[in-house]
């Protein structure tokens, strides 16, 4: 039998003891050493040869991520790990750094129990760090700490042994003042990273070394020691006598919780609007076998092969070929399992049954996106959905080179979609030019570039281009609206959502998902009125809809497309046609014809969009435009460019600070002016500024740049010159 083979054998009969399972992700910022980290693992557990590991970035199995040294889907891998005596099976996930695929690291969270967070020894902290780990903590994901590349901090940087303790002591400082900002409680209940509990390990990924305080006490070896071999490049003797498998592993089996202990504390977090006392909440509390299936899809990938494979994390019940499942929020069809699997890196190794607390790769589910609340139930409660940090902010239009790939484009764009829930697609089927909005340039270059590489339809892409957004800057109404045959009128009024409230729609605590009661009580703590706390019928994207009217007769039946109206109006905005966001709109009062067939769908709609439209230009329609965070750092004698790199873009520096001999500058600047960034940023400071970006929402447009801003979006549409005035909409 082959090493792997073996391996395989070993895994399936651990997948039943979930005391012994522990399902992590390794998290980071970008290139700090993750895939490296993991690739060594698998090496170290004999899964994979010890000479490829790290070179052949075995878990980087995707020939663009091997040509870019980077990492862009989250890879699965299964792995044994002997501590004590005995066997423990390490579901794990090595995820992406890159910003523009964050959107990965939010669904991993979902699928683990635990993290290894990593921290490049000699950058530090970065942005990202700080992204992942409040991922982690908002999923309930307990933190331990990895500071990799020592190995440089040593040679590198030259530092002495004292510095060494002293610059490693900061790192843990320093994350540690992260997690008790996001979550105090956790921190002060054994969340607290402390080297001397054996919660952080130090070491070298890539030279498959590593040290922690407990593996020191059993094993003898020194910080002194670790100096010693580095200084004179004694890897060898390291990774022989502190191996990082062992360390590193010792560390999760000790540290993280198993799927019972998690699923305990996890259930109420991920599952909030679920109740704990029904068949599929006992058993998902008790990581429960035998109860009924419930899973959380957290990936979809492609397989030539299988077709659609969907990843995730089985909170409850075992799953079979054959199993049938139900996709909530769908039509309810049977989705019967014809492959039940884990991913091994890029492979898929099929068993016979998977019991709860183990991480699943499974065909058959057609139904499903990612995302997804599936069950052997009929109905349960939808685990919470996955929140995604960052919004699209560019656009590419791509049309099919060949005529005849026309309709097969549109099928490939909505798996493009199904696979990747922070990629928005707009497909027009009029016009076959299709829009595909992501997070950021790499993000829509990969995509595209996969498009034809792996679906094998040849597409004609537009240079990228930024999102805008719309929203109103003051007050209007009431606002009338009528029907084309002027016997419907509604009259609506609008304002402005506050930034509190916004936020609160985005973090889904202000939502329609909540029981009607709740839904009243949590809107007039957040400040509503009470009769309007009683009256919000829709919330689509951060814009809200309050019915104010009273005792209007056909208005009930009316309701279904008044809102459709609204969502059309709000889906493009009269000064661009860009999507419309925190716009608060009552309606106050309504005329309705009392014969049916004058108000259906072709009266109602225009009606209500028309009044939208104009209302919200009354109101003041201004431009939003995507904004982007900025850290460069480098050394002291580039301050000078990278300040004038931010202040130059139309940016604005809000903090400067110096570490030794080097300076980090932050700043804001608009997505807008960032294309060709990196390759100036490079020039700029000859090559010796380390940067990164990050989401930081919309802001408005400046009042000087808006009317060409507004003219180069209208050309680019094909859309009349000149601005729609509300008496446009209002004839
Ligand atoms: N000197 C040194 N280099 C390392 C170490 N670990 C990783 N590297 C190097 O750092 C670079 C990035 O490593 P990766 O493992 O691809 O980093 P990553 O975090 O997976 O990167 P992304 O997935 O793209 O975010 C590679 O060139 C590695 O060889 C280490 O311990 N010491
Ligand atoms: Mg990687």
């Amino acid at each position: 039998m082959t090493r792997r083979k073996k391996m395989v054998e070993r895994v399936t009969e651990l997948m039943g003891t979930p005391e012994r399972i522990r399902n992590i992700g390794i998290v980071a910022h970008i290139d700090h050493g993750k895939t490296t980290l993991s690739d060594n693992l698998l090496a170290g557990a004999g899964m994979i040869s010890e000479e490829i590991a790290g070179k052949a970035c075995w878990m980087d199995s995707d020939e663009e991520e091997q040509a870019r040294g980077i990492t862009i889907d989250s890879s699965n891998v299964s792995m044994v790990h002997s501590y004590d005596n005995q066997e423990y099976l390490i579901n794990m996930i090595d995820t992406p750094g890159h910003v523009d695929f964050g959107g990965d690291v939010t669904r991993a969270m979902r699928a683990v129990d635990g993290a290894v967070v990593l921290v490049d020894a000699v950058e530090g902290t970065m942005p990202q760090t700080e992204t992942v780990l409040r991922q982690a903590l908002k999923e309930g994901v307990k933190p331990v700490l990895f500071v990799n590349k020592v190995d440089r901090l040593i040679n590198e940087l030259k530092v002495d042994e004292v510095e060494m303790q002293i610059r490693l002591g900061k790192v843990i400082d320093k994350v540690n003042k992260l997690i008790k900002g996001m979550n105090e409680e956790a921190y002060k209940n054994g969340w607290k990273l402390d080297a001397a509990k054996g919660t952080v390990a130090f070491g070298s990924a890539l030279y498959n070394w590593a040290i922690s305080v407990p593996y020191m006490k059993s094993s003898g070896i020194t910080f002194k020691d670790i100096y010693e071999k580095c200084t004179t490049n004694d890897m060898k003797w390291l990774g022989k006598n502190s191996p990082l498998c062992e360390v590193v592993l010792d560390m999760v089996v000790r540290n993280l919780p198993n799927p019972l202990d998690a699923q305990k504390r996890r259930v109420p977090i991920i599952w909030q609007h679920g109740t704990p006392d029904t068949t599929e909440g006992k058993s998902m509390l008790a990581c429960d076998p035998n109860g009924p299936a419930c899973l959380m899809v957290t990936d979809i990938s492609f397989d030539p092969h299988a077709g659609e494979v969907s990843t995730g994390r089985l909170f409850s019940g075992t799953l079979k070929r054959g199993t049938e499942c139900y996709v909530m929020g769908t039509a309810l069809k049977v989705n019967r399992l014809t492959q039940v699997g884990i991913f091994m890196g890029a492979e898929r190794i099929e068993v016979e049954s998977l019991p709860a607390g183990n991480i699943a790769a499974v065909t058959g589910l057609k139904d499903a996106i990612v995302g997804s609340t599936v069950s052997t139930l009929r109905e349960m409660t939808p685990f919470e959905s996955l929140k995604h940090y960052s919004e699209p902010v560019m656009t590419v239009a791509v049309e099919a080179k060949n005529m005849k790939d026309l309709p097969k484009l549109v099928t490939v764009l909505r798996q493009v979609a199904k696979e990747d829930p922070t990629v928005k697609v707009t497909i027009d089927e009029e016009t076959g030019e299709h829009l595909i909005s992501g997070m950021g340039e790499l993000h829509l270059e990969i995509i595209t570039g996969r498009i034809a590489r792996d679906k094998g339809v040849e597409i004609v892409t537009s240079p990228p281009i930024v999102v805008y957004r719309e929203t109103i800057s003051g007050t209007a109404g009431p606002v009338e609206g009528k029907s084309p045959n002027r016997h419907n009128r509604f009259y609506i009024e609008l304002e402005p959502i506050a930034p509190e409230i916004v936020q609160k729609i985005k973090d889904n605590e202000i939502s329609m998902d909540l029981p009607q009661l709740e839904r009243r009580d949590v809107l007039i703590e957040a400040g509503f009125d009470k009769d309007e706390a009683k009256n919000l019928v829709a919330i689509e994207g951060t814009n809200m809809f309050f019915d104010m009217t009273k005792g209007i007769q056909y208005l009930n039946e009316t309701m279904e497309l008044v809102l459709e109206g609204w969502r059309e109006a709000l889906a493009g905005g009269p000064l661009a046609d860009e999507q419309v966001q925190n716009v608060k709109i009552k309606l106050v009062d309504v005329k309705l014809h009392e014969d049916a067939i004058h108000r259906g769908p072709a009266q109602v709609i225009p009606a209500v969009r028309s009044a939208v439209k104009a209302g919200v230009l009354l109101a003041g329609d201004t431009l939003l435009e995507p904004m982007q965070i900025l850290q460069i750092t480098v050394p002291q004698e580039h301050m000078g460019s990278a300040t004038g790199m931010v202040q130059g873009r139309r940016g604005q520096v809000y903090d400067m600070k110096s570490e030794g001999d080097t300076m980090t500058v932050v700043g804001k600047a608009p997505v807008a002016e960032l294309f060709g960034f990196a390759g100036d940023v490079r020039s700029a400071t000859e090559g010796r500024a380390m940067w990164s970006t990050e989401f930081a929402g919309f802001d408005m447009v400046p009042a000087g740049m808006l009317k060409e801003v507004v003219t180069e979006i209208r050309k680019r549409k094909g859309l009349k010159e000149q601005i729609p005035e509300p008496a446009d909409y209002l004839a």
